[in-house]
């Protein structure tokens, strides 16, 4: 029986299970209070942070979203999370691994950067739950994931903008284009992927299925949800979480807002229900904390991780 700790559980717990007592106002910032260490062996999921905003086409400020995430989930840190009513950490090991290091000064070293970065932790066989950083750190994830879990992956992609702009250059740095490169390279399969909440008008969808704000808001979050789990079926998949996703009104502190967007009880709904989903890796990007109010968009961001974790707790609770 390990004593209850009272404060910096964070740096001060020996267990990867487990809680700390914690001040909600004080003590180190990792994601939910877990240990903050390198360690990998015996973690089911390495929460990390890919401070990255260079691939930005209209505002930047998502290097600081990582650090805005994890000082915003420690309300969710002190309660069991709604509506799950259990401690995803008594039984499912998460760590915070911090953040991605990389050269933001020779921009040709930050994909490789990234692609190793996430290949250290998926060797390890844990999960990895990464925040933005804009959103091209998803396409160096894909390809790690792509590597250890095989290609084509399925894609559960929320979004205001579908991210398939056509860009023929292995080099760029572009939050725009990350999914063309994907389709086109083979890391997912556009068939049995899906995007959600998209308001953005591109000539060719690549034939990604779309479920845009409009028909989300026609037929409801409960059918959005069938309809993505129809979609990507037993694959692996991974779910990337664009917070502009969410309707400024829901999530003002990002790049590039999109009016008509979905609510944050909306995506919280979909996301709750995907339980049947083989989740083999996710991010939520695009919080930039400058353009913030209040912490609304941050707070979004870590619910929306926080029932990530409660999908993963629920899987290795049923053997899977
Ligand atoms: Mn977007």
């Amino acid at each position: 029986m390990t004593a209850i700790i009272h404060g910096d559980g964070a740096i001060r717990r020996q267990s990867l299970y487990g809680s700390s007592i914690e001040n909600t106002y004080g003590g180190v910032l990792s994601f939910m209070r877990r240990n903050y260490t390198r360690e990998l062996e015996g973690v089911d999921v390495a929460v990390s942070g890919v401070p990255l905003d260079l691939a930005v086409t209209y505002r930047s400020g998502a290097r600081l979203g990582p650090a805005a995430v994890r000082a915003a989930s420690v309300q969710l840190a002190e309660l069991y999370p709604y509506p799950w009513g259990f401690n995803p950490f008594d039984t499912l090991a998460v760590t915070d691994y911090g953040d991605c290091w990389f050269d933001a000064h020779n921009p040709l070293s930050i994909k490789p950067a990234i692609v190793e970065h996430a290949r250290t932790i998926l060797r390890s066989n844990a999960k990895m739950l990464t925040f933005g950083g804009d959103h091209f750190v998803t396409y160096p994830l894909l390809i790690a994931h792509a590597e250890k879990y095989g290609k084509p992956l399925s894609l559960i992609h929320f979004d205001a903008h579908c991210d398939t702009w056509a860009d023929d250059s292995p080099d760029s740095l572009n939050h725009g284009t990350m999914f063309y490169k994907a389709v086109k390279e083979g890391l997912i399969d556009p068939k049995t992927s899906v995007q959600v909440g998209i308001r953005t008008w591109n000539e060719d969808f690549l034939g990604i299925n779309i479920l845009d704000a409009a028909w989300v808001h026609e037929h409801g979050p409960a059918a959005a949800r069938q309809r993505i789990l129809d979609i990507v079926g037993e694959r692996p998949t991974y779910l990337t979480f664009d917070i502009d996703c969410l309707d400024p009104a829901f999530a003002p502190g990002t790049g590039t807002p999109v009016a008509g967007g979905l609510s944050s009880a909306q995506a919280l709904s979909i996301v709750r229900g995907f339980e049947a989903v083989n989740l083999i890796g996710a991010d939520v990007v695009e919080v930039a904390p400058a353009y913030d109010q209040s912490e609304i968009t941050a707070i979004a961001a870590a619910h929306i991780a926080c029932d990530l974790l409660c999908l993963w707790r629920q899987r290795k609770m049923a053997g899977k």
